[in-house]
């Protein structure tokens, strides 16, 4: 009870802590670019708040109150690219899922005057989740920045580059999935004459009733995970982690460069605690937010939450020792 009261007492002083993210940075080149100058300043870019209603247009680029000056930066078919982590902290520390969308400007469009509505979005890069039969584990948490490839077989021509974070950690309820999304403009030249597919449309393409968004990561832990949206195009060597299972049917170098998940940028600047006291559920006190991280039923190496108990909005999660994201 003693490790449990100085708990609280730390919660209090941190309780303010906003502790979400979002993607400010292209990285070209290896580089990082501006922040906002290729990526359209999200809603988000000052409370780094997640959005969670599917149905919204926001669901596209989260970009509707903002003024959208973000420039075009030309990439050649078959380069990396990739968006960097900013926040508090600044990695995807929540457990989630990552999809890369794009989409085509109409012919005679400018990308940064176009909102990418339509049937023209397609997947091109994802890191699921990974559910064992026994544990399920998420590859993306931790990363700092996520890169991944233009298909060298995308025509040439003006695209949106869509980015999302799906976090799981509340997702147990309709509407708990967070969302952290951006978009980019790029000029893609060097391209090739694939015909990218299947499209979908944002809003559109989830519901948020899907198996891979409304979940519970904690409580029975899942046997198997749908990664949401459609497959990657194009269907193979694109980007997409392999699954363990079928890696040894990925034999070209170019392929078992470009599948797995960057393991090079996990965080190194923030210590996540595991809670080892556990601590009954407060009930009829002002601590119970706080109770409901005490650890009964979670394990996880990398941050203890306690969904099934969870006082929504609260969660709860130790970063540099202090708690952090209530
Ligand atoms: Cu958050």
């Amino acid at each position: 009870m003693k490790s449990f009261s100085v708990l609280v007492a730390a919660a209090t002083l941190v309780a303010k802590v906003s502790a979400h993210y979002t993607w400010p940075q292209l990285i070209v080149g290896g580089v990082n670019t501006s922040t906002w100058q290729y990526v359209r300043e999200t809603n988000n870019w000052q409370d780094l708040n997640p959005l969670t209603d599917v149905t919204s247009t926001d669901v596209r680029c989260y970009s509707s109150l903002e003024s959208g000056t973000a420039s075009t930066v030309t990439v050649a078919a078959g380069s990396t690219v990739g968006f960097t982590v900013v926040g508090n902290p600044s990695n995807l520390y929540h457990d989630g899922v990552l999809n890369v969308y794009m989409a085509k400007a109409p012919a005679g469009t400018d990308v940064a005057s176009w909102d990418g509505s339509g049937d023209v979005w397609f997947k091109v890069y994802q890191i699921p989740a990974i559910a064992d039969g026994i544990t399920i584990t998420f590859p993306s948490t931790g990363l700092t920045e996520a890169t991944f490839p233009i298909p060298a077989a995308l025509p040439s021509g003006q695209y949106l580059i869509r980015i999302e974070h799906i976090a799981l950690h509340v997702a147990s309820s309709f509407g708990g999935a967070q969302f952290y999304i951006a978009c980019a403009q790029v000029q893609v030249t060097n391209g090739g004459t694939g015909t990218p597919g299947p499209l979908v449309a944002f809003p559109g393409a989830y519901t948020g009733n899907e198996p891979g968004i409304l979940i519970n990561i904690y409580y029975p832990i899942p046997t198997s995970y749908v990664q949401p949206g459609p497959p990657v195009w194009p269907a193979s060597g694109s980007g997409s982690p392999a699954p363990p299972v079928s890696s040894t049917t990925v034999s070209s170098t170019k392929a078992s460069s470009t599948v797995a998940p960057p393991t090079t940028t996990t965080a190194s600047t923030t210590t996540f605690t595991t809670k080892t006291t556990t601590s009954a559920p407060a009930s009829g006190t002002g601590a119970a937010e706080f109770a409901q991280c005490g650890g009964q039923g979670w394990a996880g190496a990398t941050a203890w939450h306690l969904p099934q108990l969870s006082l929504a909005p609260f969660t709860c999660h130790v970063v540099n020792g202090m708690i952090v994201d209530f």
